[in-house]
């Protein structure tokens, strides 16, 4: 891939980034993240499939809830929307292919602002759509995923398709129109559902067995409009279990397959998995990894971490090698994304202000991942690590074990053979030693 300038060079004095192994001094290079090494029989890029996120990287300003925009963007300049979001196309594009990423992920409202009149919005997404397919066709970068932004806007304090007004339900229905339009005019190989809104302030106003039914048929209004434009990408629903609601439906993995299975979307949806939204449901991320992966239903990752010490989304960019092995494990026993890939849904700090800083989160994240899938992948190969846990379900692979699994004993045969064999020796589980397998590799 080489860099893609627009009119104007943004990232001035930074150049391709480039792999240059371990050893280098330099910061702006990857030392793991080597594209076309092989692993596990695909290259790294093939694998990792990493995203860049237009709304973090080129809208979020750093502003908070105590302080307005600390990152003062370039291409903000201009009045005139249209122009204003070329511009900020060029910089992303810039900025992508500098980095080397293979994919890109937006909601509408990050690629062109948006005002009250659809028929406005819907000729500016339009607009900036001709101009998207130019600049993935000069760049090579591809669409992993596009979505609709169904929380910002007013009108959808109340929820988007879970709204108690029928009449929001419908603006919400325009916006996902014209957000799939866009999406399969990309190319886009996916379309998320991240539920922003969707969920309840308090259960005292709230009718939830309505909601929910709402929000399952307006889940297969949206994907049965894309089945008929010919999109024959996954839809992804985003788990997380609140924030900005207080109870969030999509709460996690679990509850989203159920809720799925329940309305008959299992065909056509899969999961997109992120870090801390694992976090903020109680749950390890590898744990949300691995319900969605026994489900057959891992289609991609949103890329982040939280923090320790605070309990809310705060999307740091990833940097835990041990988290990320442990997550890489599970990816690839699993084989791999299902259609999707690593997007990075993550933030540089209110006080990262340099445009260098962009580089340096997505380099360090980058290369934790590359790293954690040399790891895990070293693991698979060379430790005991499948072996030891195979070993704990030896005693299902013949004999009464198998029988009950198969489903052939009763009740009764338990019992039997429970006194048959006495009381059973203790076996340790062993955490420590799989812990050190993990570091032993690092
Ligand atoms: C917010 C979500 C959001 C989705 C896309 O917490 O992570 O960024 O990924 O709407
Ligand atoms: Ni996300
Ligand atoms: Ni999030």
């Amino acid at each position: 891939m080489s860099i893609l300038l627009g009119e104007r060079e943004y990232f001035k004095g930074i150049g391709q980034i480039k792999y240059e192994g371990p050893q280098t001094d330099n910061p702006f290079a990857f030392r793991w993240y080597d594209e076309n090494k092989q692993v596990a029989g695909k290259t790294m890029k093939e694998y990792l499939r990493f995203a860049c996120a237009y709304w973090h990287s080129f809208n979020g300003d750093g502003s908070d809830p105590f302080g307005g925009p600390t990152h003062i963007f370039p291409w903000n300049e201009k009045s005139d929307a249209i122009q204003r979001a070329k511009d900020k196309m060029d910089a992303a594009f810039e900025f992508i292919t500098k980095m080397s990423l293979p994919y890109y992920c937006f909601h509408d409202v990050d690629v062109v602002d948006y005002t009250n009149d659809i028929a406005e919005n819907d000729k500016r997404m339009q607009a900036m759509t001709e101009y998207a397919k130019q600049k993935q066709q000069q760049s090579g970068v591809k669409l992993l995923w596009g979505t609709s932004n169904l929380f910002s806007h007013r009108r959808y304090m109340n929820g988007a398709a879970t709204n108690p007004d029928f009449h929001v339900l419908a603006h919400a229905g325009a916006q996902v129109k014209a957000a799939l339009d866009a999406t399969i005019a990309l190319g886009g190989e996916n379309y998320v559902f991240w539920g922003g809104r969707e969920g309840y302030m308090t259960l005292l106003n709230t009718n939830m067995k309505r909601e929910l039914d709402h929000f399952a048929r307006f889940l297969h209004t949206a994907k049965d409009y894309a089945r008929k434009q010919g999109f024959k990408g996954s839809f992804f629903i985003e788990p997380k279990p609140a924030e900005p609601t207080k109870h969030q439906y999509d709460f996690d993995a679990a509850t989203v397959i159920g809720f799925l299975r329940e309305h008959d979307l299992l065909n056509d949806f899969k999961l997109n998995l992120e870090v801390n939204h694992a976090t903020l449901a109680g749950h390890t991320f590898t744990h949300e990894l691995q319900v969605a992966v026994d489900a057959g239903m891992l289609g991609s990752m949103d890329a982040n971490r939280g923090d320790y010490q605070n309990g809310w989304d705060t999307d740091q960019f990833p940097n835990n090698i041990n988290e990320l092995t442990e997550a890489m494990l599970i990816v690839l026993e699993a084989g791999g994304f299902k259609g999707g890939g690593i997007n990075f849904d993550a933030k540089i700090r209110r006080n990262s202000t340099d445009p260098a800083d962009l580089f340096h989160a997505h380099i360090g994240g980058m290369d934790t991942f590359a790293r954690a899938l040399l790891t895990a992948d070293n693991i698979l190969q060379k430790s005991s690590y499948k072996k030891l846990r195979n070993d704990r379900y030896a005693s299902f692979d013949t004999g009464k074990g198998k029988e009950f699994e198969a489903g052939t004993l009763s009740l009764e045969d338990l019992r039997n053979y429970a006194i048959e064999k006495g009381e059973p020796e203790t076996k340790s589980g062993q955490q420590e030693y799989f812990e050190n397998i993990i570091n032993q590799y690092i």
